[in-house]
């Protein structure tokens, strides 16, 4: 159980102490500077002081949102550290081999300002590293398992059983490694994710990432934005402790996504929440296209907020009209509260 050190368990621990979470723990730490009108005369408890968003800030040197969000195919590397883990050879008929190095190991991430979780992670980051590829190009994955448990990569999309991922003569073992390759194929928008067993486990430890397939002829260039809705049980019972978009709880409240007025902004949003059947996004004051799996070029629904269910997932398309900081969360307000709470600031 090399994941589960003694630090990891004092941290579990200590959000486990917090009692209702995130949020419960605000009024105690914001004091008097936080809140929406006149504290009780004993300044108290009770709702006078509640505060969004969570006490601290992130260690960005370990894992920063902001690059996530906007990172495909190691893009966030430095050219030379890149070559190492994502490589792109053209092919006869003009489409592209790309070939990746992922590495499964298992990593202390911090979800909440100084809360810690024992994940089991590709590449040291949860999510994983984002694979994009375009529609009739080959992926090509080496998959080394340096965890201390069976892991898989499986992905959604064509491809022949062999490189599934999940059956039991699938499983590589801590130490071994495996050869994924097939075809991107369809377009749209997926995911990839462990499939050991028991799979919620290793699945909700952290083993997933954004398998983006673009089609032939490309959307229309836009301001895009990934964002995987993800949780974390941290005491371990079968239920969420922490909920976020990209691991990092409320980590836009403080630092919102910075777009521009009027340009189109394309969000690619995952679920890969555990535990919970939906999850969802809602965004203020506007509304926005859909395209559901990212499967079509046409838009199936416009609304102002979208469900979707463990494993689902969404293109979604705007353009910011007015100046300013917009919020968007899960409209299940229990997650919001939780973490799964931002702003996008339209300039
Ligand atoms: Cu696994």
């Amino acid at each position: 159980m090399r994941e589960i050190s003694r630090r990891s368990v004092l941290h579990v621990a200590g959000l486990g102490s917090l009692g209702g979470g995130l949020v419960a723990a605000l009024p105690r730490q914001h004091g008097a500077a936080a809140g929406h009108g006149a504290a009780p005369a004993e300044g108290g408890a009770g709702h006078y002081r509640h505060d969004l968003g969570v006490v601290g800030r992130f260690d960005k040197a370990r894992f920063d949102p902001n690059r996530f969000l906007r990172a495909a195919n190691f893009s966030d590397l430095p050219a030379q550290e890149r070559a190492r883990y994502y490589r792109e050879t053209p092919r006869a008929d003009g489409s592209l081999r790309r070939e990746y190095e992922i590495v499964a190991v298992d990593r202390e991430i911090e979800i909440a300002p100084g809360v810690y979780f024992p994940a089991w992670t590709y590449n040291g980051q949860v999510p994983g590293p984002t694979i994009r590829a375009t529609e009739g190009d080959v992926v090509r994955i080496r998959f080394v398992n340096e965890g201390s448990h069976p892991h898989t990569m499986h992905f959604h999309g064509w491809h022949p059983p062999a490189m599934d991922g999940s059956h039991p003569d699938q499983q590589v073992e801590p130490g071994g490694e495996f050869l994924y390759e097939f075809d991107a194929d369809p377009f749209g928008l997926h995911l990839y994710h462990c499939h050991a067993l028991p799979l919620k486990r290793h699945i909700h430890k952290g083993l997933y990432g954004v398998f983006l397939v673009d089609p032939r002829t490309p959307r229309p260039p836009a301001d895009e934005l990934f964002m995987v809705m993800n949780a974390f049980d941290t005491n371990f019972d079968g239920d969420n402790e922490v909920y976020a978009v990209n691991t990092a709880a409320h980590f836009h409240m403080h630092e919102p996504i910075r777009v521009r007025l009027g340009e189109l902004v394309r969000i690619y949003l995952v679920n890969v929440t555990e535990f919970d059947l939906v999850n969802s996004l809602h965004l203020h004051g506007m509304f926005f296209q859909v395209y559901r799996t990212g499967t079509s070029l046409a838009t199936q629904e416009v609304t102002d907020t979208l469900m979707l269910c463990q494993g689902e997932r969404a293109i979604v398309e705007t353009t910011f009209r007015y100046p300013g900081r917009y919020m968007f969360h899960a409209h299940q307000s229990e997650f919001a509260e939780l973490g799964w709470m931002g702003l996008i600031e339209a300039e």
